[in-house]
């Protein structure tokens, strides 16, 4: 736990079903990226992977609290935004394999991922404009006079990068309903975030800007449902942004297939395996009574079939037909629409 979690409310009791669901989200996500680093060592992924594995309880903790019509931007480790935000694991794993299937009809692979009609509004390889993206929401939301929200998950990459100062000042300046999500892994692909930063506690910035921070441990999913849960009403109930920073760890390489020796040691990768966010929930779920080990077991059951069926609809699904390389890629309006303008 982190210093700065004072500043976390009270904690709320959550009912079971809240509880055994925000292990499944995190189940789902988990067996997921495994196939998918496992699809990607047999060839059947074109292009880079990088998966969110040891990060699972920040998206979990956070979308457990959006709706379909909030909107997310997030970043090249973008899998676990998608699947947590609703995005079925069969989409995402076809979309990996580049089938029509996929989320983003195949166009996308891993790191441009989308599917707007529940809010997933897009991942980028680009690192940081998702802040200004989410920031872009956040303005047409509050315009709209609506209660919706704006959440941009982001690495500590991005925190040195213009969009960060540029997306959150303007958001502090007109109170905007937008939650800047950092996913402190400690490091931006090999440069460890102590040696790249000035000053390294990214929820400290918030105060510099004039909007609420906050520092997480980002391996605790009942901590970040709770601060997220807290942030999301205040923004919806027109209180304005908050800047929620998780220190968390990720287990596998920066992606898949690159190596993953000389800037860390496998002593401090062993250290967070021990704080797998996964387990440590398991634990605490099954010691303080709240589930029953075999309620969790079930849950995994389940997940692994679940994925295991996506697995074989992605590989089975069509690739994209060469006379539809022009579709999906621009909006196209229907011809209603295309007489109102
Ligand atoms: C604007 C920009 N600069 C550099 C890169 C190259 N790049 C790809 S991933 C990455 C590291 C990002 O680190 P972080 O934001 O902490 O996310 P993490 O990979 O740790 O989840 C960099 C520098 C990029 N994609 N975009």
């Amino acid at each position: 736990m982190c210093a700065q979690e004072s500043n976390v409310p009270a904690v709320t009791p959550i009912d079971r079903s809240t509880l055994l669901d925000l292990y499944r989200r995190m189940v789902v996500i988990r067996r997921t990226e495994e196939q998918l680093a496992k699809s990607h060592q047999q060839g059947l992924i074109h292009g880079a992977c990088h998966t969110y594995v040891g990060e699972e309880a920040i998206a979990t903790g956070v979308c457990a609290h959006l709706r379909p019509d909030d909107a997310v931007f997030s970043t090249h480790r973008g899998h676990g935004h998608a699947l947590a935000k609703g995005v079925a694991p069969r989409e995402l794993i076809a979309e990996l394999f580049g089938r029509a299937t996929g989320c983003s009809r195949g166009r996308g692979g891993s790191m441009h991922l989308f599917a707007p009609e529940i809010g997933l509004m897009g991942t980028s390889g680009i690192v940081g404009p998702c802040i200004l993206q989410a920031t872009g929401a956040g303005y047409s939301f509050k315009l709209l006079k609506t209660d919706r929200v704006g959440v941009a998950f982001f690495g500590d990459g991005a925190v040195n990068n213009g969009a960060f100062h540029e997306g959150l000042n303007l958001a502090a300046i007109y109170r905007l309903p937008v939650i800047f999500v950092c996913e402190n892994n400690q490091y931006a692909t090999e440069i460890a975030f102590k040696d790249a930063a000035g000053n390294p506690n990214v929820g400290e910035r918030g105060a510099a800007y004039g909007l609420s921070g906050l520092v997480l441990d980002g391996n605790d999913v009942l901590a970040v449902h709770q601060a997220a849960g807290a942030a999301i009403a205040r923004a919806r109930a027109g209180g304005g942004p908050t800047l929620i920073e998780c220190r968390t760890y990720r287990t596998r390489a920066h992606a898949e297939g690159m190596r993953d020796t000389g800037y860390r040691s496998p002593e401090e990768v062993e250290q967070w395996k021990a704080k797998d966010p996964i387990a440590r929930y398991r634990t605490h779920l099954t010691e303080s009574g709240a589930v029953r080990g075999e309620e969790l077991e079930a849950v995994e059951a389940e997940v692994q079939s679940l994925v295991a069926e996506a697995e074989v609809f992605a590989r089975n699904s069509p690739w994209p037909a060469g006379a539809t390389a022009c579709d999906h890629v621009y909006y196209e309006p229907t011809v209603s629409q295309a007489v109102a303008h």
